[in-house]
This record gives structure tokens, sequence and C-alpha cells, in this order.
């Protein structure tokens, strides 16, 4: 660190991060315009990630910048229970228009996380509300990533990020993940094997009943557990199976809504209708911190029938709504119009495929894996020394100006809409210097 003095890092508990690791060689950065970070030493570095996938329109937009300071000065806090102020309802509309039909309803939330307990609790009181109390069940998939809150690390399909917490919720049942390196390596887009995995859930039913199944949740792609492209047909064979048993089916789009796939949404890029969506981080471009859930018309009117002075959902957050919040996905949700960004990143996906597919080859790699502007990288573990080979690439990506994510053995990539062709290519020499010098 030359240009900036090194805070003391003792009292920052850092959240899934080495952190005795990185308070022995910090990796601090100081500012953020575009496709770039400044680092404290003062090297610009190449944002590969937008963040942790939510930058999608970049860093530092005016626009949205100017939309939050505006908003502070105005309006900062506004109580979320019995008020309201003007952007929360224009904010929830303008989101709706942006998902598919019939997904008319928005409950705001801080969190991807938050979002999902939302849809999770939201699930089980519809169904106690339609007569149908005993549907508790949820059934989530292994490699499944839903957030860290109770319900989320119940359904999710992480280990580590389940073993060390108890019991966690009852009644859950996971479906199996769907890559399978052997019959899907190097698939670019989507694997044309493994639609059949979804028939899994016929055997959770057959096991269970269908009348103990209140949802199933999956992350149409999933990005934090190593970018797992869905097979070819899985999505819709899961939907029908939902259908079949009067199943709802949650699309946990924390990652892929807002422009990642081309489109605002997963299950617009799918064809596939889903009765819930999470969303959060482009939602405000990870400026101000917010969540959502999509919530099909037949589910929230269920909730609208008891007597008017009551609450319909005793459920919310303080800062559901947040004034600030909503100021910045408003003018996020502008930004990705104007600028037409999903368009940019659809236009932009071929290009970025065959740059992911050029790695083929290279030493280490065992598979690659894209989808929009998504890309896996997957490495050979080191013998006995998982994730460290991975782990490694990131910080000299780092090193040599190029911010990506390491997961597991999995490099992810996950830029920015406003990437630029040049910056594609930048992304993947510096990860092939990398690779090529790594041992
Ligand atoms: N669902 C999905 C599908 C996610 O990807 C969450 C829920 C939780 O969101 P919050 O806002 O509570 O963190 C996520 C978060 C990574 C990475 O490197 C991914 C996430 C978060 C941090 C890192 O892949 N996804």
């Amino acid at each position: 660190m030359q240009n900036t003095i090194v805070p003391d890092l003792k009292s920052y508990w850092m959240p899934f991060t080495a952190n005795r690791q990185f308070k022995s060689a910090p990796r601090l950065l100081v500012s953020a315009k575009g496709m770039y970070y400044t680092s404290a030493d003062g090297r610009p570095i190449l944002d590969g990630t937008a963040g942790l996938w939510c930058v999608n329109a970049g860093h530092g937009d005016p626009r949205i910048v100017e939309a939050v300071q505006k908003q502070v000065a105005e309006l900062d806090y506004s109580p979320a229970f019995e008020m309201g102020h003007p952007k929360a309802f224009e904010l929830a509309n303008r989101v709706a228009k942006l998902m598919p039909a019939d997904l008319d309803y928005v409950f705001f939330t801080n969190s991807g996380s938050e979002s999902v307990e939302t849809a999770l609790k939201i699930a089980l009181a519809y169904h106690r509300l339609i007569g149908q109390a005993t549907r508790t069940r949820m059934i989530g998939r292994e490699r499944g990533y839903h957030g860290v809150g109770f319900g989320g690390m119940s359904v999710g399909g992480v280990a580590n990020n389940r073993r060390f917490f108890g019991p966690l919720l009852t009644g859950v049942d996971h479906l199996p993940q769907t890559h399978n390196r052997e019959r899907q390596a190097f698939s670019r887009g989507l694997p044309d094997w493994g639609a059949h995995l979804a028939d899994d859930l016929e055997r959770i039913v057959a096991l269970h009943g269908a009348e103990t199944i209140s949802a199933v949740i999956v992350e149409p792609v999933a990005g934090s557990t190593g970018v797992l492209i869905p097979p070819n047909g899985y999505l819709e064979r899961l939907r029908a199976i939902c259908d079949k048993y009067g199943i709802l089916l949650i699309f946990d789009e924390v990652i892929t809504a807002f422009g990642r796939l081309g489109t605002s949404s997963a299950a617009e890029y799918f064809g596939v209708q889903p009765d819930m969506i999470t969303t959060a981080k482009g939602l405000t471009n990870g400026v101000v911190p917010m969540g959502a859930v999509l919530v099909r018309s037949a589910i929230h009117d269920a909730f609208m029938q008891g007597p008017e002075h009551a609450f319909e959902l005793c459920h919310g957050y303080t800062y559901s709504g947040h004034p600030l919040a909503c100021a910045a996905g408003l003018a996020t949700l502008q930004v990705y119009r104007d600028d037409q960004l999903f368009q940019r990143s659809a236009a932009l996906a071929p290009y970025w495929e065959d740059a992911v597919h050029s790695l083929k080859g290279l030493p280490h790699v065992i598979d690659l894996r894209n989808l929009g502007l998504v890309a896996g990288i997957e490495l050979e573990p080191r013998v006995g020394k998982a994730t460290q080979r991975a782990f490694e690439t990131f910080v000299k990506c780092y090193d040599k100006g190029v911010l990506v994510r390491a997961t597991g053995d999995i490099i992810a990539l996950s830029p920015p809409l406003i990437i630029e062709k040049r910056e594609i290519d930048q992304l993947f020499s510096t990860i092939t210097e990398v690779l090529k010098a790594l041992d």
C-alpha cells in the first residue's frame, strides 16, 4: 500500500472471508468508476465480477449517484409500516412491469437472504390461507445458494454453510444438483444432458405426499456455488411437475435478474413462469442494499380476504422500501432502459462465450461454462489442497489488475453489462497468463 494509510484492521470481522489471511495481506479498494476499481495502492482493477454480481450498470454512474444524493437531502427515512412514500410505490410498479406477466406484486427487503426468507414465509402462509395448511415442506437443491438466513441455509445445498448451524428448518428435502462434468464438460450455453434430473421431484412427492409440500426453490442459473447452468429443458420440467401437484415454484434470481442473461429475468430468458421471484443486487446496482420478492396475483389476492383493519401478512423490515434504496432502484432501472443494457448484455454474449471457451486446453482447466454474461472456469484441484489453486488465481489476477471471484476450485465471472470487448479480452488474457504460470 503506497498512497493510502492502511487502517487498523482488527475489529472488522469480515463476511465469508479468511480473516487472518486477508489481514496479513489486505486487498483494499478505495474508489470505483465505470468498469474499474482503484486499489489503495493506486492501481486500476478491472471489475470482472460486478462487485458481487450486483453492479450491472457499472460503477459510479452519475445518474444513480445524483438520484441518491437528492433523495437523502429530501426524505432520508420514512416508516415502512402503516406509512408510505411515493417512490416505493413507483419502484414496485416499475419492477413488476419488468418481470413476467402476473408477477404483479412486490415485497421489498434489504438483501437476497431476506428475499428468500420472505418468499418461503409467503409460501407457507399462502397455503394455510387457502386451506392447505399441511403444505409445509420446502424443497431446495444440492449446491443451491439462497443466502444465510435459517430458511435460505436450510433449502440451500452448501455443506459448509449448513453444518455449523444446528438442525436448521425441519421438513426440507433437496433435489440433486444438475452439474455433471462427465456429461456436460465444455458445453456452450445450456448443457444437453440432465433435464431428467427434475424428475427427482416425483420421487420426493411419492415419499412425502404432495399435500405436504409447499414450494420448490431453485436458482435458474446457480452462481455462487460455481456457475451451474441448467440442462436444456430442466426448468420446464420442474414447472410441469410443480403444476401437476400444486407446488409453488420459486426462482431465486438474486444474480440472474436485471440483465445478467440479456433479459429482465431468467424466467423471461427461459420462458418459464415461476410463482415467485426473489431478487436483490442488480435492483439498485448494488448502490444501496435492497431486495424484492415478486409474487403472482393469485398468491397476493389470497391474502387480501380477511378483515380490512388487520395486517394481511405479519412480516416486514424497518428498511423495507427505504427511500434511498427506492431512489437508487428507480435511477438504476432508468439507466438500464436508457442505455439498453439488457440488450447490450445479450448482444455481447456470443463474444463472451467465444472468449470463455478460448481457455480450453490451458493448464488446470477441466471445464468451461457460460450463459449470458456469466462464466465458470473449473480448475483441477491440487491434491489434498482443494480450493487453493483457484484462490491463487484470484490473488494473481488481482495483482495484475483484474478482479475475478474464486468459489471452490472454480473461477466465476460476471462483469458489469457495460463491459467493452477490449476489456473482455483483457480479462481473459490476464486469466490465461496467470493459469499458464500457475503450478
Ligand atoms: N440467493 C442467491 C441466488 C444469491 O446468489 C443470495 C440469495 C443472498 O443474497 P445476500 O444479498 O443476502 O447476500 C445470493 C447472494 C459469489 C457471491 O461470489 C454470491 C452471492 C453473495 C456473495 C457472493 O458468488 N449471492
